[in-house]
């Protein structure tokens, strides 16, 4: 008989700061599909999976920490939440809010996020706001709201956010039976790297539970995390914020990351790296990605397998390893760069006529 998934916070309870009392908001989050990927296995000669984060109801690794967040938000009595977004956390905390009955505000920089999350947010009603400004200034704005206002942050700078969003490490090792030897992922405000490397350490470290008391030790070993910054928005490689960030991949474009700090901690305690993608290494992997794969994601997405890419070409991928690497949104939030070839042209799909002859000539076949 089939099972349906619960959802982030039923699944993982105990590791997660909710009671027997709690309202659970949830839309099914989670229990994304870790798949194999025979192209870029064969490529590094390691085992290489990858982490479909597109397949959560809106679409992003976001909804595992925005189950929590709004679940805090009903929680603490808020009646609107706020958020500042390039796009995805728009779209889930818009979708998340609606299912709980509260009013939810959105900050995006103007012009600068996809149609697809455009869509997300006002198809739940949020509020949206197009600021004059980048997700920086977006961020800055919503944190002195909810200072001041009576509207609920849920941003990653909200700890609810990286509580759910460590559920998947956890899936990771429930799958894999235990920590990958490498775990990729795009940096964008660096809270997912956070979230991966703190679930990632619990799974490893006997936990204590507020619920169930010390909990066992369920991994071995933690990763070694290898995080990816886009080119033109690369502040921690960089090593100072970046004012005018830019890349193609508007999800993450982002010059001051929230949770910097964190991300450095995870790459020095983990003995891993944060270094930075070109656009064009990014619209390769995406394209290796729907090409070789058979997994569609937006740009963004894809910087964690230009990160293996790049380091396989430099020689610094070791073999017979596990590498997981993070894919973080569908490909349909974004779907205007599947359409163009590497060297920037339209593709133009062919057009024909309703008779056999035609439709068998345009694919090149001849008759038996
Ligand atoms: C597809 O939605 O910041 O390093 O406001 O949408 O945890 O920020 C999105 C970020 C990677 C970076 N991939 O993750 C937002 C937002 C996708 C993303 C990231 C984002 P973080």
């Amino acid at each position: 008989m089939a099972h349906q998934w619960r959802g982030v916070i039923r699944e993982y309870a105990q590791r997660l700061p909710v009671g027997p009392a709690t309202r659970i908001i949830s839309l099914g989050e989670g229990g994304t599909p870790l798949v194999f990927a025979p192209a870029l296995s064969e490529l590094t000669g390691s085992k290489v999976y990858l982490k479909v984060e597109g397949m959560n109801p809106t679409g992003s690794f976001k909804d595992r920490g925005m189950t929590m967040a709004i679940t805090a938000a009903v929680e603490s009595g808020a009646e609107a939440v706020v958020c500042a977004s390039t796009g995805n956390t728009s779209a889930s905390a818009a979708a998340y809010a609606t299912q709980a009955g509260i009013k939810c505000a959105v900050l995006v920089p103007d012009g600068k996020i996809s149609m697809g999350k455009l869509s997300q947010a006002i198809a739940h009603g949020a509020e949206l706001l197009q600021v004059n400004g980048n997700f920086d200034n977006c961020l800055d704005v919503a944190r002195k709201l909810s200072e001041n206002y009576p509207v609920f942050l849920v941003n990653s700078v909200n700890p609810a956010r990286i509580e759910g969003q460590k559920t998947a490490a956890f899936e990771v090792v429930d799958f894999l039976g235990d920590a990958p030897d490498y775990h990729l992922l795009p940096v964008g405000n660096a809270g997912n790297i956070t979230a991966y490397w703190k679930g990632y350490r619990e799974y490893a470290e006997s936990y204590i539970s507020a619920t169930a008391g010390e909990l066992p030790a369920v991994s071995t070993k933690t990763p070694i995390m290898w995080g990816f910054q886009a080119a033109g928005s690369a502040p921690i490689v960089a090593g100072h914020p970046i004012t005018e960030p830019d890349t193609i991949a508007s999800a993450i474009r982002i010059g001051n990351p929230a949770s910097w700090q964190q991300a450095e901690t995870a790459r020095d305690e983990s003995g891993g790296l944060i270094d930075s993608v070109t656009d064009e290494e990014i619209l390769a992997a995406h394209r290796w990605l729907s090409s070789k794969e058979g997994v569609f994601v937006e740009p963004a997405s894809a910087a964690g397998v230009a990160g293996l890419l790049k380091h396989h070409a430099a020689g610094n991928v070791p073999t017979e390893k596990t590498m997981v690497i993070t894919v973080t949104g569908h490909g349909l939030k974004d779907p205007q760069w599947a359409l163009r070839t590497a060297d920037g042209s339209d593709i133009e799909p062919t057009k024909v006529e309703f008779d056999v002859v035609s439709v068998a000539n345009a694919l090149g076949l001849t008759g038996l």
